[in-house]
């Protein structure tokens, strides 16, 4: 057994944290709690993550909550000055960008991703998919003329800012989400999703 413990069944935002762990190459168990048989309302569950959603993580005596600030511990902890930033400007961008793709990012990609593939085809709606598609444009414009300049966000290198950013468009990635409107978006997801470590957790959430 080992002490990283990353609950949430594949098909969900836990799949950000095993993209997490395999770029770490740490050892993890997969606890494979989901919402559906009303695994994440179960009182240990809920002790983990009062507010009863995956993932949640378990680093021994540890418990965390919130799939993106996961990935900040996990790369802090084990990945600092590799995967998570050796200065603290560097660190102070990888914030900015955590929060900018929760806050700017998830709330159109996510509506979007639902109402285009996620739910079964009678409850989806054009309407919201298409009102979330235009309101992407602007975030993902900022997101291309920074990457117009860099390959990855924080300079040369892929960090753990990529993979929050990335983490967020994962199934939309999977799903073949249309990037070509936003050209270094394109070429940077691309060039995310083609890491190793990207791949073998693309096959772990298709196994699933
Ligand atoms: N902001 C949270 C969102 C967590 C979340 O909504 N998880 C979904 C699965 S991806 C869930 O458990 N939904 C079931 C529910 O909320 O009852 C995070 O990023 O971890």
């Amino acid at each position: 057994m080992a002490d990283v413990k990353i609950i949430g069944i594949p098909k969900s935002r836990a799949i950000r944290n095993i993209w997490t762990a395999e770029e770490l190459g740490l050892p993890y168990d997969q606890v494979k709690v989901t919402w559906t048989d009303g695994g994440t309302k179960k009182p240990e569950f809920l002790a983990i993550n009062p507010m009863g959603a995956v993932p949640a993580l378990q680093d021994g005596k540890t418990n965390l909550f919130e799939s993106l600030a996961i990935n900040l511990y996990l790369a802090k902890k084990y990945g600092a000055g590799k995967l998570y930033p050796a200065s603290v400007e560097d660190e102070g961008r990888t914030w900015q960008w955590t929060l900018w793709v929760a806050t700017e990012v998830e709330k159109h990609s996510g509506a979007y991703g639902m109402h285009t593939w996620g739910y079964a085809p009678e409850k989806r709606d054009a309407k919201v998919a298409a009102d979330a598609l235009a309101a992407l444009d602007k975030p993902l414009k900022v997101l291309d003329q920074h990457l117009a300049k860099q390959p990855y966000l924080l300079g040369k290198d892929f960090s753990i800012a990529d993979l929050n950013v990335a983490g967020v468009l994962f199934t939309p990635y999977v799903n073949k989400f249309d990037f070509s409107p936003w050209p270094n978006v394109k070429a940077w997801v691309d060039r995310c999703f083609a890491r190793k470590a990207a791949q073998k957790t693309i096959e772990i959430r298709a196994a699933s």
